[in-house]
């Protein structure tokens, strides 16, 4: 395997931007093909086993590799046949991804907590002037960007409160300074929200707000403020936020314009099994239509400091449960991540067995999750995530954002295609 400098790949991406959704598709095909051959599985198979008939039927689906309908999401669901789960999931996981796990070296950025959506499920998000409220100035952002990790980071993940009083120019200089600064790091920024926001502030449509941050550097995006699609539920929880079908809207054009982005879902508050069953379907049917999302995070509700802090936390059933059946309901979906930050890295290394494929980065320094109560240590290094994966029985690989494998000779950075 070839293995060019990240400047080399970094002209090959930009030369060949993945326009066209097949070509997206493609690539991660190919990872998949490499990761079967290099890295099977090595540890003992279990037959299937459960009392439960609807697991029964949705096994025979899940080996005939049929699609899973709704009705067989919220089976799994409501099943407590926890092993059972575990094992359809994982068989799905091992057959897209063999015994491989991902990690990368990234670093968060959240440039401002000033918010205006006042969102009930946020601790993050402040009024302006606020006590706690912050916005970077853009010296701070960059300074921010090289702090407090060594190792040479491949990702920025830059997300923030929607706050009125920064003008586009302020996300254009950020992203071409950051490129400026760091030339090899992939910058995955600004959510469906934030972006959605932009282009009302600034009275542009979505598509040139997207055109003119790929211009200045945008790389792909995450996969925040999904939260769950249900307008019921959405009503409650985050009034404020664009709807789901605008949230779809502008993944949709940022596909279109060839940026890939992540999608997330946030679990564990007042929705029900329904809601969580429509949120994944109609991710799926996008991913139909765009084959532009490359992985689905679930994000546990962390009620601490919001409105909602008299909800109880997630348990860990509930967390295993959504992994497993995100990666049998989202087929099209080539990754399913465990986010160590949110799970726990305890979580995160038995969801490499329940159908996820990825426990995310060393992060640095996160404030959404902690602002809400989050106990798990604010970032972790290259070395821990790898003892994490390994402990688990996997095979550690570095990816940059792209999912393409990083190697690491002295401070040289490689990726490999
Ligand atoms: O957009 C906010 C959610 C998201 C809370 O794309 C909360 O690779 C739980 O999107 N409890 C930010 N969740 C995190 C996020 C993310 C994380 C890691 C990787 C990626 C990726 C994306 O967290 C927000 C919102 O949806 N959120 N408040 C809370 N109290």
């Amino acid at each position: 395997m070839q293995a060019p400098t990240l400047d080399a790949q970094k002209r090959r991406v930009e030369g060949g931007a993945p326009e066209d959704p097949s070509a997206m598709r493609g690539r991660c095909d190919i990872i998949r093909d490499m990761a079967e051959v290099q890295f099977p599985i090595t540890v003992p198979r279990h037959c299937f086993q459960s009392e439960d008939a609807r697991l029964k039927r949705i096994y025979e689906k899940v080996i005939a590799q049929e699609r899973l309908d709704q009705s067989d999401a919220l089976a799994l669901y409501r099943t407590s046949d926890m092993l059972a789960l575990g094992w359809l999931a994982n068989h799905v996981r091992e057959r897209m991804h063999g015994n491989v796990a991902y990690f990368n070296v990234n670093r968060h950025i959240n440039y401002t907590n000033v918010c205006v959506a006042g969102c009930r499920l946020c601790a993050f998000g402040r009024k302006k002037g606020a006590p706690g409220s912050y916005t970077m100035s853009l010296e701070e952002a960059f300074k921010s960007a090289a702090s407090g990790y060594t190792e040479a980071v491949t990702e920025f993940h830059i997300v923030g409160g929607l706050n009125p009083d920064l003008p586009l120019q302020y996300y254009l200089d950020l992203l071409s300074g950051l490129k400026e600064r760091f030339p090899h790091v992939h910058l995955k920024a600004f959510t469906m929200v934030e972006i959605a926001f932009f282009a009302k502030l600034n009275k542009m449509s979505v598509r040139d707000v997207l055109l003119k941050l790929k211009a200045a550097g945008l790389d792909s995006m995450p996969g925040g403020g999904a939260e769950i699609f249900a307008k019921h539920v959405r009503a409650k929880i985050c009034d404020n936020k664009i709807d789901g079908d605008e949230w779809l809207g502008v993944a949709r054009e940022a596909h279109s314009l060839g940026i890939h982005s992540n999608a997330t879902m946030l679990y564990g508050h007042i929705e029900g099994d329904e809601d969580r069953v429509d949120h994944l379907l109609k991710l799926r049917a996008l991913q139909d239509e765009t084959k532009g999302f490359q992985t689905f995070i679930g994000l546990s509700f962390h009620p601490e400091h919001t409105v909602l802090r008299h909800l109880p936390w997630t348990t860990g059933v509930l967390d295993l449960k959504q992994i497993a059946v995100a990666r049998l309901v989202l087929d099209n979906f080539p990754h399913v991540k465990a986010y160590w930050q949110m799970l726990t890295p305890k979580i995160a290394q038995i969801a490499l067995r329940f159908g996820a494929d990825d426990i995310d980065g060393t992060v640095v320094e996160e404030k959404i999750y902690h602002d809400a109560g989050a106990t798990t240590p604010q970032g972790l290094t290259r070395q821990d995530l790898i003892r994490l994966i390994e402990a688990a029985g996997r095979i550690p690989v570095e990816r940059d954002t792209l999912y393409r494998p990083v190697t690491r000779s002295g401070s040289s950075v490689t990726v490999c295609v």
